[in-house]
């Protein structure tokens, strides 16, 4: 279960910052079916802003190993170097949960392609360039 939230996590920050279109067309879109199942916590098949922001907590938490709030190119790992920059908001090369949440947030409302407040599967497949 553990582990699920971790990737969840992990998956999120990848799609977030567009490096997800580097894998493999099927293995993103089954990585972005796992991240979407474990995000959706009352499993109706849709994300809504409060599922988003609780699997965006707890994806930060897995991710930040000291715990200092906040996530450094260390703990993200070499891969995850270019993905800083587009979120780190201020610009001191790590970042804080509310520059990841509002990222997220962005990408939330981008993928709501019909503005309704919640996420279903086909809106983020689409929004990610799987479809
Ligand atoms: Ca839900
Ligand atoms: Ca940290
Ligand atoms: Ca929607």
């Amino acid at each position: 279960m553990k582990q699920t939230v971790i990737l969840a996590g992990l998956t999120l920050l990848l799609t977030a910052t567009g490096l997800s279109h580097a894998t493999a067309q099927s293995e993103n879109e089954l990585a972005t079916r796992a991240a979407f199942e474990a995000a959706d916590q009352n499993g109706d098949g849709l994300i809504d802003e409060a599922e988003l922001a609780h699997d965006t907590i707890e994806g930060f938490v897995a991710i930040d190993s000291d715990g200092n709030r906040s996530l450094e190119s260390g703990e993200l790992g070499a891969d995850f170097q270019d993905a800083i920059a587009p979120m780190d908001g201020d610009g001191n090369g790590s970042l804080s949960f509310e520059e990841v949440m509002k990222r997220k947030l962005n990408q939330f409302k981008q993928a709501d392609s019909n503005a309704d407040g919640t996420l279903t599967i086909e809106e983020v497949l689409t929004h990610d360039g799987v479809q």
